[in-house]
């Protein structure tokens, strides 16, 4: 089974909550989940001015094919209150959950790419994902390289409880 890296974030309501709650449905829904980040506080990025976020990286075991995978993700951000039909892109959500990579594939189709194309430019998503996967490479780089791209400064670890 491939090893799958998602990403996880929250800025609206108990964002911590809403964390748990999407480890909950990964693993009851996704498959085991292998390895999980540490929970990060991290500055808005993007375009769109709002409150700071919490991300997580996890590493599942999935039992599901990609367009699969997708679909389950939009269901558990769904219960968990999330209406994509009255928000702005790249604003604020009470529960995002992306599909970062799916083993060695990539895949290219209609409102699915994977690796997904935003995560070199994101300190949120390569802080968690190095912390669990620090040999990997994304595209041929390492993702040390990648790492050295952005800036980190307002990633802050969050001591686990
Ligand atoms: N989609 C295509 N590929 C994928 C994939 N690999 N994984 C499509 C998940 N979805 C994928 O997703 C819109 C559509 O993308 C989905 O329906 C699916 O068909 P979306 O989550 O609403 O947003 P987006 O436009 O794809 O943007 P993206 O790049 O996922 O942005 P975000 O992350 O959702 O933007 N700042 C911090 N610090 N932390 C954050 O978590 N998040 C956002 C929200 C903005 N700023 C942030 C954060
Ligand atoms: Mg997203």
């Amino acid at each position: 089974m491939p090893d799958v890296y998602l990403g996880l974030g929250s800025n609206l309501g108990n964002r911590m909550e809403h964390l748990a709650m999407a480890r909950d449905a990964i693993t009851s829904r996704v498959g085991t989940i292998t390895a999980e980040s540490s929970i990060y506080d991290t500055a808005p990025w993007g375009p769109v001015p709002q409150d700071n976020y919490l991300n997580q990286v996890v590493r599942v075991s999935a039992t599901l094919a990609p367009r699969e995978l997708l679909d389950v993700l939009h269901e558990i951000e769904r219960a968990a209150g999330r209406d994509r039909k009255n928000e702005i892109r790249y604003g604020p959500r009470v529960l995002d959950l992306d599909i970062l990579l799916y083993g060695d594939s990539a895949v290219n189709e209609d409102g699915l790419t994977i690796p997904h194309p935003r995560i070199a430019e994101r300190a949120f998503v390569l802080v968690p994902l190095a912390e669990i996967a620090p040999k990997l490479s994304i595209a041929g780089e390492p993702i040390e390289t990648l790492l050295h791209h952005v800036d980190t400064t307002s990633v802050r670890r969050l001591n686990p409880i």
